[in-house]
């Protein structure tokens, strides 16, 4: 299993490839705010776990195991935002609290979070609901 810190790589590696085409050290750094040597570092750990197969002048390339992890957890991070942005979590919280408790879940919860989204995105009610649930505590919110 790879580490949350591996996680990280992991997920943008496989969204720079996905909207690039490749993904080089520079940007996997500026993407995650870090060092370039510390994605070479990570980068040569990925390939030694056999995520990923790097080669220092020709760039990285995901295996069949890193690409299958890379999807999961970028459609994690997806359904994540998506249920935050359900509950009505303000817009400017959803990334950072996205980014916190994204590695700390098990499978089977996401599985389950995945049914109560659908749940909310089958009818439109039941988000109507939810609202009107939300203002009337909204005097005693912790954010308040
Ligand atoms: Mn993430």
């Amino acid at each position: 299993m790879p580490t949350p810190s591996m996680e990280d790589y992991i997920e943008q590696i496989y969204m720079l490839i996905e909207e690039k085409g490749y993904a080089r050290v520079s940007d996997i750094a500026e993407a995650l705010s870090v060092h370039p040597s510390s994605v070479t570092k990570m980068v040569q750990k990925l390939d030694k776990d056999e995520y990923l197969v790097y080669e220092k002048y020709r760039g990285l390339v995901l295996t069949t195991k890193g690409k299958k992890i890379g999807k999961r957890l970028v459609y994690r991070h997806e359904l994540l935002e998506q249920l935050l942005r359900m509950i009505g979590v303000k817009e400017e919280n959803i990334y950072t609290d996205v980014e916190g408790i994204e590695h700390h879940l098990s499978w089977n919860a996401i599985d389950r979070i995945g049914d109560l989204v659908q749940y909310f995105e089958e009818d439109s009610k039941r988000v109507e609901e939810l609202r009107q649930i939300q203002l009337k505590n909204e005097d005693n919110d912790l954010s308040n």
